[in-house]
């Protein structure tokens, strides 16, 4: 990846983290941990890789995501409303009275989210279903869906895992976030997960573990996810629940946690300023 394209995406991540954190802070409570180890990749696909029109969010032939993790939607909004799916003025509404940004994705209420999701284990599912479809009305598009490391606990993962490899269902990548932690927890303790690579090889997927705060590394992941397009993909993002938030980073407390404005203020103070090193 050139210099020129990593700085940009660096400034746009930089960004959605900070619209995320100010959107929680202005509601106090949120799932600040989940949201903010999902920036880099959801930043990657909408302004890098995934085809999607912002002036036709329904259009059919678009590249879709389901983020199964749906506790994570405040990060998707920053994104979604970043890329012009709506006003930018909205995220400050986030899980309010009246509100189209309820705390998890809902496809009837937000323009741009494909998916309804927050009852874990079930995204993987309808991301599978949305592939198929696609694939049976002959499209070339893809699939995109991202999963959580303790959500990989649930039984339903490994039904939609079995039913992608059977069905072919090749223009599908998935991604997991492995940021290790799950809601009141270290995952390895609650349920160990591990091995992630030998469970979906085994289960006829084409397997990268990645840092899933690079850039080249997404990049090239998801490359290589698309030459090995006889197989459904998924990437595993070695990442950091709280990422970049001074209040959160690493703390399996930042899962659903109070933010005050001010702290808010502050985390985003910190994360401009290049004083906070995690
Ligand atoms: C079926 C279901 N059970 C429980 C919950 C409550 N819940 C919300 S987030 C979460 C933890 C998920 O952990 P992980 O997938 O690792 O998410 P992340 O670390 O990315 O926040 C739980 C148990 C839920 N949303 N759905
Ligand atoms: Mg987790």
């Amino acid at each position: 990846m050139d210099k020129q394209l990593e700085a940009a995406l660096a400034a746009q991540a930089l960004e959605a983290r900070k619209k995320t954190i100010a959107s929680i802070g202005e509601l106090g409570v949120g799932h600040v941990g989940g949201a903010l180890s999902v920036i880099e990749v959801l930043t990657y696909l909408y302004f890098h890789e995934m085809r999607v029109d912002p002036a036709q969010p329904r259009w059919e032939d678009r590249d879709r995501l389901v983020l199964s993790k749906g506790h994570a939607g405040p990060a998707l909004y920053s994104i979604l409303a970043m890329k012009g799916f709506f006003p930018e003025e909205m995220l400050y509404t986030l899980n309010q009275g009246g509100t189209s940004l309820p705390s998890h994705c809902d496809r009837n209420l937000t323009t741009g989210i494909d998916m309804t999701t927050g009852s874990l284990g079930q995204g993987l599912s309808a991301a599978v279903g949305i592939a198929l479809a696609c694939r049976m009305d002959g499209r070339s598009n893809w699939t995109y869906a991202i999963i959580g490391d303790g959500e990989s606990q649930e039984g339903q993962i490994w039904e939609a895992a079995m039913s992608a490899a059977h069905f072919r269902v090749s223009q599908l990548i998935a991604f997991t976030d492995y940021n290790k932690m799950q809601i009141d927890g270290m995952t390895q303790e609650i349920m160990n997960i591990d091995n992630l690579e030998a469970k979906w090889l085994s289960f006829g997927w084409h397997v990268q573990r990645i840092d899933g705060h690079s850039f080249p590394h997404i990049a090239a992941s998801v490359g290589k996810a698309k030459e090995h397009s006889c197989r459904p993909s998924m990437i595993i993002l070695d990442t950091v629940k709280g990422k970049g938030c001074c209040y959160a980073e690493n703390k399996v407390s930042s899962h659903n946690m109070p933010l005050s404005r001010e702290e808010a203020q502050e985390a985003i103070r910190q994360l401009e300023g290049g004083t906070h090193h995690g």
